[in-house]
């Protein structure tokens, strides 16, 4: 079976959102490429940390996923429920989470949001409403569609997104999930970024059908293929599904095509696909099309430059600050810990 290919997308992705949101204003466009570069530069940076040894324990990393993040975020609203993956850096960046506070995180230090207790793969604030990423493959999704139904019986318009990958399709309780928020007409947005690999496992081998979104189709929902790494893309399709389950329309599935540019996880050896594959993506990565359209209006390549090296300075210094942030307290390991 061939694989989605993100260019055949494209044109699919605009009629179906053709009749969605006023194009966004440049000055819109350009605060969402600055978060769009914090991210990378925070994920590439806690790469760098990871291959030097700082980091214990798993680490996955969603450079090239940037697009789904920063488009969600300027789509919903602050107070709007999230739950994401074991990949979550990027939807929690994107919502407001301080970059200093997330790196003491991942590297295990006391300021980290989860006092370092988390790590990588337990992002979550739920001041941000960031409800919690998940390292079981799927188990996020049926925590959204609750956190859909308590906010449909309470009557207070909040929406829910749920982020996971193509590979947690094949997991029973997603169709469960999937039957009964359809069923219910649960405010809640299911937002699969495809990048065509499941760990080391691409989607040919993997996927009975080619255009994902049609499993929700099977339980009479609304689904959609965009291009998930064109953040403008991305943010009419999320408005346009919140504006749905706002309406008591019901939810509906997004099947966001994109491409991890970096491993499964970090130091993936990566002996699975070619150095020319991921290079071919690169035309297509979310940083790439957004600058594109950014000079395509008229912005200065000077004032982009300037944003990055602003984004660099950032980034640097909340790597030192985390590197110096002191260790959690002994005392910490029993806090914070229930059993039943
Ligand atoms: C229930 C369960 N089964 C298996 C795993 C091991 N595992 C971790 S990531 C992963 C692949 C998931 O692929 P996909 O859903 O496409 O998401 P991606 O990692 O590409 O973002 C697997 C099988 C797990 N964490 N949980």
């Amino acid at each position: 079976m061939a694989e989605p290919s993100l260019k055949a997308s494209v044109p699919s992705a605009k009629a179906a959102v053709a009749e969605a949101t006023a194009v966004l204003a440049t000055e819109q466009l350009l605060s969402m490429y600055r978060k769009m570069v914090l991210i990378r530069r925070v994920e590439e940076s806690l790469l760098d940390l990871a291959g030097s040894g700082k980091i214990g324990g798993a680490m996955h990393t969603a450079i090239g996923h940037e697009g789904a993040a920063v488009g969600m975020a300027a789509a919903l609203r602050p107070q709007d429920y999230l739950t994401c993956t074991y990949r979550g850096h990027h939807h929690s960046l994107a919502r407001g989470m301080d970059p200093r506070r997330a790196i003491c995180e991942v590297l295990g230090k006391a300021p980290g949001f989860a006092k370092g207790k988390g790590g990588s793969m337990h992002f979550l604030d739920p001041s941000l409403g960031l409800m919690g990423a998940n390292g079981i493959v799927g188990a996020q999704v049926p925590h959204a569609a609750g956190m859909a139904l308590a906010a449909k019986i309470r009557g207070d318009d909040r929406v829910a997104i749920t982020f996971f990958g193509e590979g947690a399709l094949y997991q029973g309780l997603m169709h469960e999930t999937f039957n009964m928020a359809q069923k219910w007409k649960l405010p809640v947005i299911f937002y699969c970024e495809n990048n065509r690999y499941s760990e080391m496992t691409p989607i040919s081998r993997t996927s009975s059908v080619a255009e994902i979104h049609l499993f929700a189709r099977a339980y009479g929902m609304e689904s959609v293929q965009i291009d998930g790494n064109n953040v403008e893309v991305v943010y009419e399709t999320v408005a346009r599904a919140a504006a749905r389950a706002r309406a008591g329309e019901g939810p509906t599935f997004i099947e966001g095509v994109t491409y991890r540019l970096a491993g499964h996880m970090a130091n993936d050896l990566e002996t699975y696909r070619s150095a020319e594959e991921i290079d071919m993506q690169r035309s297509y990565e979310p940083l790439t099309q957004l600058q594109q359209t950014l000079l395509g209006r008229g912005v200065a390549a000077d004032l982009l430059a300037q944003l990055r090296a602003e984004v660099e300075q950032e980034v640097q210094s909340a790597v030192e600050f985390a590197l110096e942030a002191p260790w959690p307290d002994v005392a910490e390991a029993y806090t914070d810990v229930y059993k039943v």
